[in-house]
């Protein structure tokens, strides 16, 4: 397994990727900020004030490793999981926030933007990464995929589809699959007899790699290099992240029902943020003042990000006719008319 920073941050100096003061700053920052949205997004859950969501606690450097070696140019096609790669690559947290609220205008980006929906069936966001990355081979763009998929889409047909069809036409995509250990209920052991997830490119005919998922350098690094393989025309790489779901699935889950407060408790010692705080501490840039700072320069941040969110004009009973053809047909406009008036006479009683 690919690991670079051990989990007392410890870095070994062979493997140390080159990576400047500013972008390590900002890769903590935006694993501060991710842990911090998060918890956010569970509380409003719980107060009513956003639907069901899928927290991403103990996965920030799988996730914001692979953005700060991403380029502009380059994808990020995901499944539900990956607020720090959405966050590190620019995409408001008050927009994430309006989706997980139910408002479909929390999928649209900024322009420019070149991150995909949210992909919750399982699975199905590989053939389209897939897709997207023979588009640009086509065309030749030098921009290359990042896929994110979990261990529990790695028994997905799609899977399987895409993979394939990305190791024949050697596609510049680079998968990563979050291995967090579970897929809801069922443990990594029972999802697939293969020893890792890693070694399953092989038989597709690309290389595969097991990473810490929890060091972020280690991520940045195994990215990088799969990007430039991707960029270079050399196909495909498949990045087995070796992670921990630290949360609940979704806030509909209750995780104490099947696993063991044991091992939660040993992969608290492997987190990531604890261990990229000691390693930009040994480097002389960071310190507990700029922590404090940094702490409450997030929570009003995200405060005021809630607030954005909230403020935003909830959808309108006719917005449910209006965005599935160009231009609306007769029967839907009826409907639609039929519903505004039957809603409009009941306000009025
Ligand atoms: C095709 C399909 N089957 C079942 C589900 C219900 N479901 C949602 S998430 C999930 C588990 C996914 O596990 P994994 O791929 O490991 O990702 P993780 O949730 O751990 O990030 C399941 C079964 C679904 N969304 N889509």
């Amino acid at each position: 397994m690919l690991r670079i920073l051990d989990v007392d941050g410890n870095v070994n100096r062979e493997l140390e990727p080159e990576i400047d003061d500013s972008t390590l700053l900002r890769m903590y920052r935006n694993m501060s900020l991710t842990r911090i949205a998060d918890d956010k997004a569970v509380k409003l859950q719980r107060q009513g004030r956003l639907g069901a969501y899928p927290p991403s606690k103990g996965q920030e450097a799988s996730q914001t490793g692979p953005a700060a070696a991403m380029d502009k140019e380059d994808w990020t096609v995901w499944a539900f999981r990956e607020l720090g790669n959405l966050l590190y690559r620019g995409i408001p947290l008050s927009t994430l926030y309006l989706y997980w609220m139910g408002n479909e205008e929390g999928s649209k980006f900024p322009d420019g933007m070149r991150i995909t929906p949210s992909a919750v069936p399982v699975g199905s966001q590989v053939p389209h990464a897939v897709g997207i990355a023979y588009a640009a081979k086509v065309r030749k763009e030098r921009s290359a995929v990042v896929c994110y998929f979990g261990d529990g889409a790695t028994s997905e047909g799609e899977f399987h589809e895409g993979m394939n069809f990305a190791g024949v036409l050697r596609t510049p995509n680079v998968f990563i699959c979050q291995n967090n250990q579970w897929a809801i209920s069922v443990p990594r052991t029972r999802q697939t007899a293969s020893r890792t997830i890693a070694q399953k490119a092989l038989a597709y005919g690309f290389p595969g790699i097991l990473v810490d998922g929890n060091d972020a350098l280690a991520m940045f690094a195994a990215t990088k290099e799969a990007l430039d393989r991707a960029r270079n025309g050399e196909g495909p790489t498949l990045i087995e992240s070796y992670t921990y779901r630290m949360g609940d699935h979704t806030t509909s889950d209750d995780a104490t029902r099947y696993r063991l407060e044991k091992e939660i408790a040993e992969w608290a010692l492997k987190d990531p943020l604890k261990r990229f705080r000691r390693y930009i501490e040994e480097r002389g840039i960071w310190n507990e003042v700029k922590e404090r700072e940094m702490q409450d320069g997030i929570a009003s941040f995200v405060e005021a990000e809630v607030k954005k969110a909230e403020g935003h004009p909830r959808p309108t009973l006719e917005d449910v006719f209006r965005y599935t053809y160009a231009e609306m047909t007769d029967d839907l406009k009826e409907q639609m008319e039929a519903l505004s008036k039957a809603a409009h006479g009941r306000s009025e009683e």
